[in-house]
């Protein structure tokens, strides 16, 4: 059934969705934002959420005097199993900020020198893994590999541990379980409040158990080869203290600050690779760009040994990715609170209540220009970007509790992006026609690619 339109409030469109079910949920609000935008308020089963999307709400928004991140009912449901970790702590929750200082080190431009070796191990696991298929004649599932790829990096690199995940014909069992558990709290927002969820809700429950299991193995890991030192994620979590008070970060919160990385750090990153590959398939002009500047760097060796600092020098492959995340945000959304009564671009908001972020169409907002949908990474020509408003662009949210992990995905990608390009043609061999899977972040799903090695004629 379609989507009823209510009498709007303070002139803003209501929008019942509850006959509309859907495995999209952000495709549907993007829908209803191009045709109601740029704020509406979506009633489901009774609940409203006010979505938003243009560059002068989210530029309010982002205003941290008025502002903070919100957990919305998404991230309440993700809570159930990471508790608070950093990604859902509520703002006033001690851990929080006692995490972030204990973790914001780990995370500085700088650290990404530690990763990059561990980084580079795992992209030639996943380099060797697509040479044995491509030897074969046999096409490679593109989001099911970066998966493999970017959960075996945070595991290795935060971690020391290790998922092996090229070695499984199946995904590691922590990545079914995660997805489950993600998808649990994305369908939990559209549930029939009548309806009998014990099942589902157990299923979830034996889920979050196992991640836990997952979770405490990593740590026995550690804690059982003696000293819990070392300068990982793992390791200051561990034993250092909180620069101004001298506390450590206590056990269960360990634990779930083990899931919320090894969530956080890889589904993400994940979709962003998959979805760059698409943009590059399908833009042969920007394939030959990049092929000309790994090319530049690495000449026809046949396995370049790519230095910290030749990542840095990627500047036009890390605009392929920053375009990549402009049209296809892996993370779709996010949500703010009002700090104090307030009102919001006409719209009142008492202090506590929230708006969500449509990423995706704040990044088709007009101030993108007139073909949003055309990708075109010279919109992150540096000159281009330095005069466009810092608001336009928010892959990574806003604000202190942005995205932590930002250099860390994109020292990554970049690297694992520039060495399969400067490897492989990629071949879409099956015209792959753009199809989302969302499970609270977004994929494209069913994706493959065919690979040859290149030649020094290509
Ligand atoms: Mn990440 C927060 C997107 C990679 C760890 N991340 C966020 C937020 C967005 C986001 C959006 C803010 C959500 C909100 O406001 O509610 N993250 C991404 C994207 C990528 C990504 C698009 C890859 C591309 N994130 C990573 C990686 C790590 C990581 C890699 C870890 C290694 N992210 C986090 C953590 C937070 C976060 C932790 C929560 C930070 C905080 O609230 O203090």
């Amino acid at each position: 059934m379609a989507a009823t339109l209510l009498p709007p409030q303070f002139g803003i469109p209501v929008v019942d969705v509850s006959d509309s079910p859907t495995r999209t949920p952000v495709l549907r609000t993007m829908r209803l934002l191009r045709e109601h935008g740029p704020a509406f308020v979506q009633r489901q089963h009774g609940n409203d959420a006010l979505f938003v999307s243009s560059l002068d709400l989210v530029t309010e928004l982002s205003d941290e005097q008025r502002f903070a991140k919100a957990i919305g009912p998404a991230l309440e449901n993700v809570r159930e199993f990471t508790h608070d970790g950093l990604f859902t702590a509520y703002g006033d929750e001690p851990n929080w900020a006692k995490a972030h200082d204990i973790l914001m080190p780990a995370f500085a431009l700088g650290s990404m020198r530690t990763y990059h070796p561990v980084m580079l191990r795992v992209a030639r696991r996943l380099i060797e893994s697509w040479d044995r298929r491509c030897a074969a004649g046999r096409p490679v599932d593109v989001p099911d590999d970066m998966t493999r790829m970017t959960l075996d990096t945070i595991g290795l690199a935060g971690f020391g541990y290790d998922f092996g995940s090229f070695e499984r014909d199946e995904p590691h069992p922590f990545v079914d379980a995660l997805v489950r558990c993600l998808h649990w709290s994305m369908t939990k927002l559209s549930r029939d409040p009548d309806g009998d969820h014990a099942q589902t809700d157990a299923a979830f429950r034996a889920d979050a158990a196992f991640l836990a299991s997952v979770v405490d193995e990593v740590i026995a890991e550690r804690t059982a080869a003696g000293a819990p030192e070392g300068d990982d994620l793992l390791g200051l979590m561990l034993g250092a203290t909180h620069p101004s008070d001298g506390t450590t970060l206590d056990l269960a919160n360990i634990r779930d600050q083990v899931i919320t990385f090894l969530i956080a750090g890889h589904e993400t990153t994940s979709g962003t690779m998959s979805f760059a590959l698409h943009n590059l398939v399908k833009h042969p002009t920007a394939l030959r760009l990049v092929q000309r500047e790994v090319d530049e760097l690495w000449g026809d060796q046949s396995d370049p040994e790519p230095t910290f600092e030749d990542v840095g020098r990627l500047q036009y492959t890390r605009q392929v990715l920053n375009e990549t995340l402009r049209m296809f945000p892996p993370a779709p959304g996010f949500s703010r609170q009002a700090r104090h009564d307030t009102v919001l671009g006409g719209i009142p908001m008492r202090a506590g209540q929230w708006a969500s972020v449509v990423t995706p169409m704040l990044h088709r907002d007009p101030v993108w220009g007139d073909n949003p949908e055309l990708f075109d990474p010279s919109r992150f020509d540096p000159d281009v970007e330095a005069a466009r408003s810092p608001h336009a662009f928010k892959p990574f949210g806003t604000g202190e509790r942005a995205c932590i992990g930002r250099q860390f995905a994109l020292h990554e990608a970049t690297m694992l992006l520039a060495m399969l390009v400067h490897r492989y043609r990629l071949l879409d061999h099956a015209d792959y026609r753009m199809q989302l899977k969302q499970t609270l972040t977004i994929k494209p799903e069913g994706f493959t690619l065919a690979l040859a090695r290149r030649t020094s004629a290509d």
